[in-house]
């Protein structure tokens, strides 16, 4: 009989955003210490650090936006700002003790999977080892600038939303924002009032779902969640619950879709007056296609006098301007870049090898997959968290990384039992996943005929068509039969 050997699995969590935090706690608590967080950026908090442009709002109630095991009664907005969540991101990293475990400004470019188990590269030369490395990498984190010709001859300011510079002044300015997406909308929102002029450059109109996303949360309810015990957690459970008919609107037809969808058209009907203007507004595809945009003072901000929308193609930038396809010149003083991001990366480019060799371009070369978003074959004990096909936009974030966290710990307990030693997901059991998402794919509203950062080079739809209650199916207890797993000579000899 073969004698079991506990060793404690080393570990290497790569990116410390709210992947990386949840992954994090998730292990200290299921009893694993022997991590690192490897950080690029010089701070934790992933997107709510990199991104720091003016009126920057997560469009998610701050009650579920929020980790399960780190609950704040007293937000200040119901909506918080992209301040308030990078404060309770750092709070939280203090009050768990990952401070001892970050290596910030630590960027891997690297890792290869040899017989020693991981050897992870930090572009500063260090080598790291481990048994298991967790790649919370996130999805938008690489900014997108489209290259228009003449933006290098631009003699006014220019800035990606994604790298606010906070000396770019923009009060009294002739200010272009090219996008018109969550973060279009929110800058615009932000810049007009004190802009000199504002245009924004649209390529296709989005539905704006109107929302008080100023509102600030009632001090009385902060009191409550703080002193009641169990309030806070059967509200954030009821939370998660509620938000459970956004996965089915956004899934399936039903009246409950169609009532969401004619609300979006309310909103823009009932708030932008000029017919012109409503006109140049309208989508052509249907609410909820793309990520749904959600404010409360966007078609007041781009209805301002000083304020014009563009929606002829943008041709060039010259040295004061932008050129569209009508022949006009737009003079401005600053262009924001608004385009978004590369979504489909992931730990690219890092130079990821796995088993026999496989570059992670190589098996990606039809596009990012998984294994139920966290197993990839041909790369023994490397798990994403929030990797390909996560929800973004129809579950939460933070429910999802911490899920597919404990998940893991199955799988370090067994390690640590010395039951197994690699653990690598089956081809077949990842053709069958992915085969399952494209089916449920179809009827998705995401699939009613947009173009919209979801889709893939290869025109697949990038995310979880899938409600909660399956999503914690798959991910409550690894199905052995859908792994290789091996045992080493030297622990079955001990
Ligand atoms: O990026 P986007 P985003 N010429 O990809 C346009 C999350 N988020 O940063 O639609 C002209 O949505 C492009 O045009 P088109 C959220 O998940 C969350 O706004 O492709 N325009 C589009 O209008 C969101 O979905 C919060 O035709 C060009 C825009 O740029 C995700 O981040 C806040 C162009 C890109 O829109 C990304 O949002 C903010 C070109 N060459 C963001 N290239 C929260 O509140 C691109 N565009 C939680």
């Amino acid at each position: 009989m073969a004698t079991t050997h506990r060793r404690d699995p080393e570990i290497v969590i790569i990116g410390a955003g709210v992947a990386g935090i949840a992954t994090a706690v998730t292990f200290k608590q299921a009893g694993f210490h022997n991590f690192v967080i490897v950080e690029k950026g010089s701070d934790v908090g992933g997107v709510w650090h990199w991104n720091r442009y003016p009126g920057l709002t997560c469009d998610v109630p701050s009650q579920i936006y929020q980790f399960s095991f780190a609950p704040k009664p007293d937000w200040r907005r119901v909506w918080a700002t992209g301040p308030e969540i990078q404060r309770y991101h750092r709070e939280v990293v203090e009050k768990f003790g990952l401070t001892e475990h970050l290596l910030l400004e630590s960027e891997v470019v690297g890792a290869r999977f040899g017989d020693d188990g991981w050897g992870v590269n930090i572009a500063d030369g260090r080598e790291l080892r481990a048994d298991f490395v967790i790649a919370a990498t996130g999805v938008l984190h690489h900014p997108f600038t489209p290259d228009i010709p003449g933006l290098g001859e631009f003699t006014g300011s220019v800035v990606h939303t994604a790298r606010w510079d906070d000396s770019i002044e923009t009060a009294g300015k002739r200010v272009a924002v090219i996008g018109t997406g969550s973060t279009g909308v929110q800058i615009v929102s932000a810049l007009q009032p004190e802009a000199a002029t504002l245009t924004q450059f649209a390529r296709t109109p989005q539905w704006v779902l109107w929302a008080p996303m100023g509102l600030p949360q009632p001090w009385l309810l902060g009191k409550a969640l703080d002193l009641v015990p169990g309030v806070h957690r059967r509200l954030y459970d009821g939370m998660l619950r509620a938000s459970g008919i956004l996965a089915d609107v956004v899934l399936r037809p039903s009246w409950r879709r169609r009532a969401v969808q004619d609300f979006a058209r309310l909103s823009l009907t009932a708030q932008v007056h000029d017919p012109r203007l409503r006109q140049a507004l309208t989508p052509d595809y249907e609410p909820l296609c793309k990520r749904q945009v959600v404010s409360g003072t966007y078609y007041r901000a781009i209805s301002a006098p000083n304020a014009e929308l563009v929606t002829d193609a943008i041709t060039a930038i010259t040295p004061t301007g932008i050129r569209t396809a009508d022949g006009r010149h737009h003079e401005v003083d600053v262009i924001v870049f608004a385009t978004g991001f590369k979504p489909h990366n992931y730990m690219r480019p890092m130079n990821l090898i796995g088993r026999d060799g496989l570059t992670i371009d190589e098996a990606w070369s039809k596009g990012p997959r998984a294994y139920r978003m966290t197993a990839i074959p041909g790369f023994p004990n490397l798990f994403t968290v929030l990797g390909p096909n996560s929800p973004t936009g129809s579950i939460s974030l933070q429910y999802s990384a911490e899920l597919t966290a404990r998940y893991i710990t199955s799988w370090l307990r067994r390690f640590r039992a010395g039951e197994v030693d690699t653990v690598e997901v089956t081809e077949e059991a990842t053709t069958r996943f992915n085969d399952e998402v494209a089916d449920a794919l179809g009827p998705t509203v995401w699939n009613t005929g947009c173009r919209s950062w979801y889709f893939t080079d290869q025109h697949t739809i990038d995310l979880w068509p899938f409600d909660r209650a399956t999503m914690t199916r798959m991910l409550t207890t690894p199905d052995e039969r859908d792994y290789h797993l091996t045992r080493a000579p030297r622990l079955a000899a001990l």
